[in-house]
């Protein structure tokens, strides 16, 4: 079995580079996945339409398709510049967008999520809510791009590089799924890969971050042979 999770690739229209890179990961890395989960922040910006797929996202969304097309199932945990991708999206690619995930891996309980939950300031929340979609639904696609892409500059002001700080904050919140009984949590947003083993009642746990695919490559990757594994991926 083998599973791929990865994520903050914050594709970006001005990006065509970065959009091709991460299409060539799926396609040689998640085409013989038996599951795939995209850990959020994989758009810049992205607001679900009906009928409508952003015109630069359509390489890497029919990468995707191509993937659940074979069967292979591929949930989308929704990032903080992910504002709800919608009905349509979901049937045009076949892949699943959910919030938050608990799943079973080979006798693992195991959680996942974009990670921004504890984080998230009270603007950004404030942008998540059916009020906002509404206007953004009414703007329509290409006006609500404009603002997102606006607003983006101070939204994403944070990128700085590595922070021993809030590397601590993203273990310590794994820690606290941990002790609700989960044997796994594997989170994204912090931009650091992670890994850090420990014990529970019931065996081993681990908490792992996908880090920041772009800039390190990094992704998590599941095998029964090897367990839970922080990769690089080297095209
Ligand atoms: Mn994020």
């Amino acid at each position: 079995m083998k599973i791929i999770f990865f994520g903050d690739t914050h594709l970006n229209k001005k990006n065509p580079a970065r959009i091709q890179f991460v299409e060539t990961f799926v396609r040689d890395v998640c085409t013989d996945a038996d599951m795939v989960f995209i850990l959020g922040d994989l758009f810049e910006f992205y607001h679900g339409y009906d009928g409508y797929i952003y015109p630069w996202y359509h390489g890497i969304v029919d990468a995707f398709k191509d993937v659940t097309g074979q069967g292979r199932p591929v949930y989308f945990l929704e990032g903080n510049h992910e504002f709800d991708m919608g009905a349509f999206f979901q049937l045009y690619s076949g892949i699943r967008c959910v919030k938050n995930m608990v799943i079973d891996v080979e006798g693992k309980r195991t959680f996942i999520a974009h990670g921004d939950e504890f984080t998230t300031n009270p603007l950004l929340r404030f942008l998540k809510t059916p009020f906002i979609y509404g206007v953004m639904n009414l703007f329509g696609p290409r006006l609500s791009w404009r603002i997102a892409m606006g607003l983006s500059l101070f939204m994403s002001k944070k990128k700085k590089g590595n922070s021993e700080k809030v590397m601590l904050i993203f273990r310590d919140y794994a820690e606290k799924k941990l002790d609700e009984g989960f044997d796994v949590v594997i989170l994204a947003h912090s931009h650091m890969a992670d890994r850090v083993e420990g014990n529970s009642g019931n065996g081993t746990t681990v908490y792992l971050n996908t880090g920041d695919f772009i800039r390190d490559r990094t992704y998590v990757e599941y095998t029964s042979e090897t367990g839970f594994m922080v990769r690089e991926y080297a095209p």
